[in-house]
């Protein structure tokens, strides 16, 4: 493991020399990195952003469920380390009464043997005026008293012990993933890649991790949760 004081983004070092089973953790990031070029901003000393750098050992028809286990994970150490209820969004969303605790970059690098790089960023300690954007929360906000150590030190074996499931029978994460997502069953709107949106009711998530809305297998895109079905 590696702990910088401050680094640009955990993801951008790992991805820059991704060595298996590591891990880079950044006390402060100065240009945290979100999905599609967005920004994770984390004021210092409140969050826990770091990244870990594995050979999943996938069928390639497998590595779309990768973030979606990797979002059980988060919700299973966020649930030991601070005992708030967690829902996950599709497709690897934290949330706590509907506003983002905790995101998750996966990216897939090296070519001969393919690897991925995690990277996970929870807040943990940020006061409701700390908050990068309206929409986020914090687990202090949640009301649980916990430190980054702690929510670390639950995550990380959790991430392995989901990794290990996965290798082992990634039908049965699918299914536990299905079962728990917050987003089957709520009428949402989808936002394509292509800017295309698409409204209608989360019915399904499909063998390739896909949510399927309104008839429709989304792969990749936005999802806001409009109402409870
Ligand atoms: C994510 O992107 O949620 C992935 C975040 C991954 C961050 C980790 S930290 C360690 C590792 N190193 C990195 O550089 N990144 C990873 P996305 O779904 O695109 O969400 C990004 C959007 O969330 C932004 O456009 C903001 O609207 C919002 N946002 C930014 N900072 C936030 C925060 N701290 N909490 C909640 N929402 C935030």
């Amino acid at each position: 493991m590696t702990l910088h004081a401050e680094a640009s983004s955990t993801n951008a070092l790992a991805a820059a020399d991704p060595v298996v089973d590591t891990l880079i953790v950044a006390d402060h990031q100065t240009a945290g990195r979100g999905r599609l070029d967005r920004t994770w901003e984390t004021p210092p000393g409140t969050a826990l952003t770091f990244s870990a750098v594995v050979d999943p050992d996938l069928a390639d028809h497998d590595w779309p469920l990768l973030p979606l286990a990797v979002a059980l994970a988060v919700a299973d150490g966020l649930g030991t380390a601070a005992a708030v209820p967690v829902a996950v969004k599709w497709p690897n969303d934290l949330l706590i009464d509907g506003a983002k605790v905790a995101g998750i970059l996966l990216e897939r690098v090296g070519s001969d043997r393919p690897l991925a790089v995690i990277g996970i960023g929870i807040n943990v300690g940020l006061a409701a005026e700390d908050l990068p954007v309206p929409t986020a929360t914090s687990l202090r906000i949640a009301g649980a008293a916990v430190d980054r150590t702690a929510v670390f030190a639950a995550v990380v074996p959790a991430l392995s012990a989901i990794l290990t499931a996965l290798r082992a029978d990634p039908g049965a994460v699918l299914e536990r993933y299905r079962s728990e997502c917050d987003t089957v069953g709520r009428e949402v709107e989808a936002q394509l890649p292509d800017g295309e949106r698409l409204v209608g009711t989360a019915s399904a998530v499909d063998r390739h991790g896909r949510l399927v809305v309104a008839g429709r297998a989304i792969g990749a895109g936005d999802v806001v949760h409009v109402r409870p079905a």
